[in-house]
């Protein structure tokens, strides 16, 4: 099984090291691609000296800041030409321990995609202010009612995908770039039938480099799953009402 680990990176050049050091300890047979939106910082050419001393790592640069959906779709369909079984998905900032990797890996013989969750019973979150968890666990529950969904953590970025699932997706359709790209996702796979396994993880804020998350990308997230949700509603009622 090849595996590749994606990882999409603005201003990381301080928490990148260390994460890309801690994926090639707790995962060898990894490769890694960072995809880099033309970080200010330099992250992308610290990237570059990275893969020119590690054959295992690749990089795809991108022009401008496009937002972390943008980034994925680009590393996914750069992983399935490459001929990769296994995509994950791994942020930069040390929010996703590498080391919790290989229990996610371990289920993706049983699930089509498989989701780090910090919302299952044995996962966490490490120093999350009071507001960042409730606004993630309500986002969850928000979309899991409206989308009708049973995943408790449906905005997680740690991730692993069979590339089937992948291929099946039309990847040029998915229009969110924050969280809404991770809830889109989760709904197309459930959509398709298609299994989701959780595993808890211990999620921990990013001590280095500053977050991207912004009030844009909740509100993106928040009117995409409520016009997804209604979408899904009048297509069951015209089902019922004709019969087909
Ligand atoms: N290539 C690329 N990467 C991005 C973009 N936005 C965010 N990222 C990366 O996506 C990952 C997650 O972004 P974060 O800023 O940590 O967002 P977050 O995890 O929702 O927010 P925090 O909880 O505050 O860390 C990090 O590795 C970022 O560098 C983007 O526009 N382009
Ligand atoms: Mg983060």
């Amino acid at each position: 099984m090849k595996i590749l680990t994606i990882i999409p990176t603005y201003d990381e050049i301080d928490a990148l090291p260390g994460t890309v050091e801690r994926l090639r300890a707790a995962v060898p047979d990894s490769d890694v691609l960072i995809v880099d939106d033309n970080s200010p910082d330099g992250t992308g050419r610290f990237a570059d000296e990275l893969s020119r001393q590690d054959a295992q790592i690749h990089v795809l640069h991108r022009t401008s800041k496009n937002g972390l959906g943008g980034a994925y779709i680009a590393g996914f369909g750069w992983g399935l030409r490459e001929g990769y079984d296994i995509l994950v998905e791994l942020d930069a900032d040390g929010s996703h321990q590498p080391e919790q990797l290989p229990s996610l890996l371990a289920k993706i013989d049983e699930a089509d995609l498989v989701i780090g969750s910090r919302w299952v019973p044995g996962g966490s979150v490490v120093n999350w202010p009071l507001h960042r968890v409730a606004i993630s666990r309500a986002g969850s529950l928000y979309s899991r009612t409206m989308l009708g969904l049973k995943v408790r953590d449906i905005t997680a970025g740690f991730r692993v995908f069979r590339r089937s699932v992948l291929e099946d997706i039309d990847l040029s359709s998915i229009e969110s770039v924050g969280y809404g790209f991770q809830v889109d996702m989760t709904f197309r796979v459930a959509k398709m039938g298609r299994t989701i396994a959780e595993v808890p993880i211990t999620f921990v804020e990013r001590t280095q480099g500053v977050s991207k998350m912004s009030s844009d990308i909740v509100v993106e997230a928040m009117l995409n799953v409520t016009r997804w949700g209604l979408a899904a509603r009048a297509r069951t009622l015209k089902e019922r009402i004709t019969g087909s």
